[in-house]
């Protein structure tokens, strides 16, 4: 954790600074008829996830390069995930991942979040790769989990499900999210038709032991490590195997999982209209890969996903409640460092959509005025609302600059002192 009297001290230095950035800010927005305090407040209140498999390095399929002090076990990842929230204000909640981060006593595990200001978000099973050292799990995935050809593969499948759903409501999660490896190599392996069906009765058997009040999350993804084809392959699959699966069956979009130059604000928008847009993970990409830090490639549309996001909500779509949280590999940069601003980054495009003029951009659009359509979402979108996060942080006793007080702070170096350093070496999904 992060000494709060570091983090006030810093804060002092900086607080002039920003209380006139902030009132020049309030100025600008108040001649739009923004009122700054509304959006501050909002902020304030927004919080986005923080994967526990983030915080350590990751690696791509080549090599991985661990950095100095990787956490060892989840309880070292979750006091990593206290020093992001204690910084941002903006991650107070873990999503956990099984078995990766199972242990004999997941009520201390619960404690032990409580005890760092830390809740639990949507808990993540794992079919896509084998468990040599449970013996619950005696058969392999190499060709496939829910969707397999064997019922008793995917019986196993659905228990590993079960067994997620119970270890979640063990720290007071409410949504279980599915992501299978399951697809084919090569054309002729699979039977589309036939692999759907087999998931979608998978899911099924999954979604009847879900506890009242919870979710299932669908998470689906074009390729990899399938190649040729995936059975959950696109935000049309998701949908339909949601609506077959059952009513607290929703999609999950993970930013990086389409297609280059996919429109992923519009699929946003159609989920949300079908009342099955159950939340995001959120990174970015550029070419195939999907775990580039939110944000930093292509920002504008991060802006436009929130856009439609803030539209839906405004509009009053029943049960429009979609779970946010961050889905990243970290290959060449501290974990805490991306997963923080991220986060930052996140928040911002929520900001910035929430300043757009939407009475003006509903007139535009009626009256197809294209140009001031277009317009009033760079308006929003080229607005520096830096002041209105830091005084969100700010007041919620977090950092104006996390990064700088981080690096001060020499978090990483105390724990590299006490954690051993980690072998490098092949890749794999981390
Ligand atoms: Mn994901």
């Amino acid at each position: 954790m992060i000494d709060q009297n570091r983090i006030a001290a810093a804060n002092a230095r900086q607080e002039a600074d920003l209380r006139a950035d902030y009132d020049a800010l309030a100025h600008q927005l108040d001649r739009r008829g923004v009122n700054i305090e509304r959006i501050t407040e909002a902020v304030m209140a927004f919080g986005v996830a923080v994967p526990s498999w983030g915080v350590g390095t990751g690696g791509t399929r080549f090599a991985r390069f661990p950095g100095p002090g990787e956490p060892r076990h989840i309880f070292d990842k979750l006091e990593d995930c206290a020093v992001i929230q204690d910084l941002t204000a903006t991650t107070p909640r873990v999503s956990l991942h099984f078995p990766w981060d199972q242990v004999e006593d997941m009520d201390g595990l619960f404690e032990s979040g409580r005890a760092l200001g830390l809740a639990f978000d949507a808990v993540n099973s794992n079919t896509f790769q084998d468990h040599p050292a449970d013996p619950r799990h005696p058969l392999s995935y190499k060709f496939g989990s829910l969707s397999h050809t064997d019922p008793a593969v995917r019986q196993q499948a659905v228990e590993h499900n079960v067994l997620c759903i119970e270890l979640g409501r063990k720290v007071g999660a409410n949504a279980l999210t599915v992501w299978i490896g399951d697809g084919s190599n090569f054309p002729g392996q699979a039977h589309f038709a036939r692999a759907f069906e087999r998931y979608v009765e998978s899911m099924q058997a999954v979604h009847g032991d879900l506890p009242e009040g919870w979710k299932l999350f669908l998470e689906h993804k074009i390729h990899e490590p399938a190649f040729y084809s995936t059975v959950i392959q696109d935000w049309g699959s998701s949908l339909m195997a949601a609506q077959a699966i059952g009513p607290a069956a929703h999609c999950l979009v993970d930013l990086g999982h389409h297609a280059p130059n996919v429109n992923i604000e519009m699929i946003v928008a159609r989920l949300a209209a079908a009342g099955r847009l159950g939340g995001f993970h959120f990174n970015d990409s550029k070419y195939g890969d999907d775990d580039l830090d939110a944000g930093s490639i292509d920002p504008f549309r991060l802006f436009l996903v929130f856009n439609e996001l803030v539209d839906a909500e405004r509009r009053g779509l029943a049960g429009f409640a979609p779970a946010y949280m961050l889905d990243q590999s970290h290959n060449v940069t501290d974990p805490i460092e991306s997963l923080m601003t991220s986060a930052i980054e996140v928040a911002r495009a929520y900001a910035q959509a929430l300043i757009v003029d939407r009475a003006s951009l509903d007139q535009h659009q009626e009256a197809n005025d294209v140009m001031l359509a277009a317009q009033t979402l760079k308006r929003a979108f080229t607005t520096d609302v830096t002041p209105i996060l830091a005084m969100a942080r700010a007041r919620k006793g977090a950092a104006i600059d996390p990064l700088a007080v981080y690096r001060a702070s020499g978090y990483r170096r105390q724990v590299a002192e006490i954690r051993p350093a980690a072998k490098g070496g092949g890749g794999g999904i981390v």
